[in-house]
């Protein structure tokens, strides 16, 4: 099935899933990312997210392979730009960046990928991205030549997520930003899952289990977690617990 049928069967279930997303600039190690892979494979990651919004080495390739070659967790890109095209990974998040104004990452990059994409076997996700507003400028913010959206701005971005899913987006992501000061707050998760119908990717800043957890009580179906794992990879034993034990409690309302 394709990856984009499994997150809307799940939300329409009720069940949530984790992202663990790879830096390949910060994960040059091969040793550290098997025993990355190694924990991800034993608490039950649905995906690795690979990308990031400025990435100096040639090592994408490198990463995916060794991911391949070790588990069968599904690998979907996060690319920062059209240069992060990678067709031995599974899937792409092909990013909106509806938060922005910046026609480059309205359609100018995606009008590039458009011909590479439809010659390879990625499976396409269109995917409405909404950066929020979480202390610190973040290097997405940055790169991207856009303005977050304030974080106590509830209805717009609600009003912003769902005009991307009248534009035909099929997922909504909101991101603080890789290493975020805050995380997104539950109300502003909350507001926009109400707002819209389709899955919602939440990630930025989530470092603890309880973080973890108000991401999804507030609505986040899918949680992206990375920075922190970085730090220390034995927390995402206790992020994905946080996970399994939503999707029992799913199973046992049953
Ligand atoms: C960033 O949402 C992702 O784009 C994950 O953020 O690295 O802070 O976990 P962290």
């Amino acid at each position: 099935m394709k990856i984009l049928n499994t997150l809307q069967e799940r939300h329409q279930s009720g069940k949530k899933s984790i992202a663990v997303l790879i830096d390949p600039d910060k994960m040059d190690d091969p040793i550290r990312l098997n025993n990355l892979l190694r924990l991800a494979s034993e608490n039950c990651v649905d995906y690795f997210f690979v990308g990031g919004s400025l990435v100096t080495t040639p090592n994408l390739s490198t990463v995916i392979k060794q991911i391949k070659d070790n588990v069968s967790i599904p690998i979907i890109l996060f690319p920062g730009s059209t240069l992060q095209i990678d067709p031995s990974a599974d899937a792409i998040l092909f990013l909106s960046l509806i938060s922005g104004r910046n026609p480059d990452l309205l359609i100018g990059q995606h009008v590039v990928a458009a011909p590479i994409l439809k010659n390879n076997r990625l499976e396409v996700m269109p995917t409405g991205y909404l950066l929020i507003n979480s202390g610190r400028t973040t290097s997405v913010a940055y790169i991207s030549n856009t303005t977050p959206i304030p974080e106590d701005k509830y209805s717009l971005a609600a009003c912003t997520a769902l005009a991307g899913e009248m534009l035909g987006l099929k997922l909504i992501y909101l991101d603080a930003g890789s290493g975020a000061e805050r995380e997104i707050n539950a109300r502003m998760i909350n507001t926009v899952r109400k707002a819209v119908d389709v899955p919602l990717i939440v990630g930025g800043g989530i470092n603890t289990g309880q973080k973890a957890s108000n991401a999804l009580e507030a609505g986040a179906d899918l949680i992206v977690i990375g920075n922190a794992l970085e730090k220390n990879p034995e927390l995402l034993i206790e992020i994905s617990d946080k996970v399994y034990d939503w999707n029992q409690s799913i199973e046992a309302r049953k």
